[in-house]
C-alpha cells in the first residue's frame, strides 16, 4: 500500500476506527462524527436535528440588559434613532434586521453607513459629527467595539447622542468605565459569561431583537406576529456564512434552521438576489451563500455603496430586482478589479523567487484599488500558499490588507513592529494595517526578516486535511445521505474529505478549455467518477506519468435526468 504524503493531514489521528458504531449510524458516519466531538445520542442529536429551544438567554450577552432598558427609554419618548453600521454582508444585514424592527414598531430610524475608503471601518468622530443635533441614540451593527477616540468623545458629551454597539469583534481596549452613553453589547467582551462566543454580528442583532422583544409593553408586543423571530433567521444565517464564523454551537442552529427558511424566504429584496445569483433553482445550500449571494451583498460596499444592499434587504423597496441587478453588477465590477490587480502581480513578481528569499509577499501599488486589496491577496495565499500583504497610498497613509497560511500568525507578528503602524487590527489569518509611507521600507525588511524566522519551507507547502481512508466499496448512497445530515458545512464544520489509495485510471478526458477533468478511477473492483477542477500543472504531470494514482477528495451526490450519481471532488492527487 502507497504512503500518505506528509501534507495529507487526518484531521482526527486519535480516532479509533475500530469503535463500535454510534447509535443507528454506519461505521464510517460514526468515525466522523467521534472526529467532532459527538461521542454521545444526545450531543449528536443536538447536533444533527438543532432546535430554537436550545438557543440561550440573550441577556446573558453582557450589555445586553443596560443595552435593552436604554433602547426602551428612546421608544417611549419618541427619540430619534440612528442605525450605523459596517459597509460588508454582516454589517448590512445587522443594520437590515435592527432597522426592520423598527419599521414594525412604527419608528422611522435614520441609516449610515460610512464609505470603505474614503471614511474606513468603524463609528467614527467624522460620522458622530455629522449626525449632531439630528440624533438621540446611534444603535452600531458590526461595530462599535474599538473606537477609543469615539467612545470618549461619546461619553463625556453630555448633550450628544447615546450608543448602543450591537458588535462581535474582538475587543483590543482595556475595560471601558462602566457608562450609559456608551453600551456595548458583544458577546466576546471581557468577563462575558455568554456560553457561545462566536456569533455574527447579525447573530448579535437578532439576539438585540429577542430581547426587546421579550422587554416591550403589551401593546407593542401585540404588533409583531408569532413568527416573527423565525422569519429573520434567513437572514442571520446568511450573515453568519458571509462572515465565516464556525458553523457549531449557537450558529449552527442559526444556520441550519435559516437555511430552510431561505428556500421561501419573506424578505422580497433576498428573493431578488436569489432570483438573480442563483438562476438555476433548486435547494438553496451554504455553498450559495458563501460563493453566490455574500459576494454581492459584499460587492457593494467594496465598490460602489453598502446602502444598496441595506436597501434590497430593508425589503420596503419597490425596486427590489433593479437593486439586485445593479448588486450583480458591481460584483462582476469587484472581479474584474480584483482579476487586474492579481495579473498586475504576477506579471511583476517572480513568485519562485519571493518564495525562497522572502517567504512572505509583500507588494505596493497605487494602481490597485483599495476596496479589494484584501480579496486579491486572499487569491495570491491561495494560489501560492504564502502569507500575502498588499498595501496602496492614499491622501499620505498607506493602507494595507494581509492575509495568512496556517503556519504563520499574522497578527502576532504585527505586533512586534506595531511602532510602525498608526492601526492595525485582524487575526491570525487576516489583518488591515495603516501606516505613515516613510515607514514602508523599514516594515518591508523586518516583516520579511520575520517571515523568513518563522515560515519553514514546508510550511509553504499546501496542506490537505482528511477525516477517513476508504475504499470505493465503502462509498455508497447511504454514506452520502448520512453526510446530510452534517451540514451545512463551513468553517468549524467543514465538509469531510476522504482518501482513497491505488485507483486505477480508467478514463481521462478535459471539459472546458482542459482546465477541469473527468475522470474514471477504479478501487476494490468498483468505478467511480471523479471530478478535479481547475487542474494544476503538478496534478497533469501525474496523470500523464501514472496509470494508478492515490487520491483526496470531498463526496457528492448528482442528479441528472432523474437518476442518482455519486461523484468523488479531487482536491489531490500523488
Ligand atoms: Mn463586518
Amino acid at each position: 500500500m502507497a504512503d500518505i504524503p506528509n501534507n495529507w493531514i487526518s484531521r482526527n489521528p486519535l480516532i479509533k476506527t475500530s469503535s463500535p458504531p454510534i447509535c443507528e449510524y454506519s461505521s464510517i458516519f460514526s468515525i466522523l462524527l467521534r472526529s467532532r466531538g459527538l461521542d454521545t445520542a444526545e450531543k449528536i442529536r443536538a447536533f444533527l436535528e438543532p432546535s430554537t429551544k436550545s438557543l440561550h438567554d440573550p441577556f446573558l450577552i453582557p450589555g445586553m440588559g443596560k443595552g435593552i432598558e436604554r433602547f426602551k427609554e428612546a421608544i417611549s419618548s419618541k427619540q430619534k434613532i440612528l442605525v450605523f453600521a459596517d459597509y460588508d454582508a454582516d454589517g448590512v444585514i445587522s443594520a437590515a434586521l435592527v432597522h426592520n424592527f423598527l419599521r414594525v414598531l412604527g419608528i422611522d430610524a435614520d441609516i449610515y453607513i460610512p464609505d470603505r475608503i474614503e471614511e474606513g471601518y468603524d463609528l467614527s468622530m467624522g460620522s458622530i459629527r455629522k449626525s449632531a443635533g439630528k440624533t438621540d441614540l446611534i444603535i452600531c451593527v458590526d461595530c462599535g467595539t474599538n473606537n477609543l477616540e469615539s467612545q470618549e468623545y461619546i461619553r463625556n458629551n453630555k448633550d450628544g447622542p447615546d450608543v448602543i454597539a450591537c458588535d462581535h469583534h474582538n475587543p483590543t481596549l482595556k475595560d471601558q468605565p462602566d457608562n450609559n452613553k456608551y453600551i456595548i453589547i458583544n458577546p466576546k467582551m471581557p468577563a462575558s459569561k455568554y456560553p457561545f462566543k462566536d456569533l455574527s454580528a447579525g447573530g448579535v442583532a437578532f439576539k438585540f431583537i429577542k430581547a426587546a422583544l421579550r422587554s416591550l409593553e403589551d401593546s407593542q408586543k401585540k404588533i409583531f406576529n408569532s413568527n416573527y423571530l423565525n422569519s429573520l433567521l434567513d437572514l442571520v444565517a446568511v450573515s453568519t456564512i458571509a462572515d465565516i464564523m464556525p458553523l457549531i454551537g449557537e450558529n449552527r442552529i442559526l444556520a441550519k434552521i435559516g437555511l430552510k427558511k431561505i428556500q421561501e424566504t419573506s424578505n422580497a429584496g433576498l428573493k431578488a438576489l436569489i432570483d438573480i445569483a442563483i438562476p438555476d433553482g433548486g435547494i438553496i445550500g451554504e455553498y450559495d451563500i458563501g460563493y453566490n449571494i455574500a459576494p454581492r451583498l459584499n460587492a457593494a460596499g467594496r465598490v460602489g455603496n453598502a446602502i444598496n444592499s441595506f436597501k434590497l434587504l430593508s425589503n420596503d423597496a419597490a425596486d427590489n430586482i433593479m437593486i439586485a441587478r445593479n448588486l450583480d453588477s458591481s460584483n462582476n465590477k469587484r472581479r474584474e478589479i480584483q482579476r487586474a490587480v492579481i495579473d498586475d502581480i504576477e506579471e511583476k513578481y517572480d513568485f519562485e523567487k519571493i518564495i525562497s528569499r522572502d517567504r512572505i509577499f509583500i507588494a505596493r501599488s497605487d494602481d490597485w484599488s483599495e476596496g479589494v486589496l484584501g480579496i486579491a491577496a486572499s487569491g495570491i495565499v491561495k494560489k501560492y500558499n504564502l502569507p500575502a500583504i498588499l498595501f496602496r497610498e492614499r491622501n499620505g497613509i498607506m493602507k494595507g490588507s494581509g492575509r495568512s497560511i496556517p503556519g504563520f500568525d499574522l497578527h502576532g507578528n504585527l505586533l512586534q513592529l506595531k511602532d510602525l503602524f498608526i492601526r492595525f487590527g485582524g487575526h491570525k489569518m487576516a489583518c488591515g494595517i495603516s501606516m505613515d509611507p516613510d515607514n514602508y521600507d523599514e516594515f518591508y525588511l523586518k516583516m520579511t526578516s520575520l517571515a523568513k524566522k518563522k515560515i519553514s519551507y514546508s510550511d509553504l507547502i499546501k496542506k490537505y486535511k482528511y477525516d477517513i481512508e476508504l475504499g470505493f466499496r465503502d462509498i455508497n448512497t447511504r454514506l452520502l445521505d448520512d453526510l446530510e445530515l452534517l451540514r451545512p458545512y463551513g468553517e468549524g464544520n467543514p465538509g469531510p474529505v476522504f482518501i482513497t489509495v491505488d485507483c486505477k485510471v480508467i478514463n481521462k478526458r478535459k471539459l472546458k478549455d482542459g482546465k477541469h477533468i473527468k475522470i474514471s478511477l477504479e478501487n476494490n473492483g468498483k468505478i467511480i467518477e471523479g471530478l478535479i477542477f481547475n487542474i494544476s500543472d503538478t496534478h497533469k504531470k501525474i496523470l500523464k506519468n501514472k496509470k494508478i494514482i492515490n487520491i483526496l477528495y470531498g463526496l457528492q451526490l448528482n442528479v441528472w435526468n432523474n437518476t442518482e450519481s455519486i461523484q468523488i471532488m479531487i482536491k489531490d492527487i500523488f
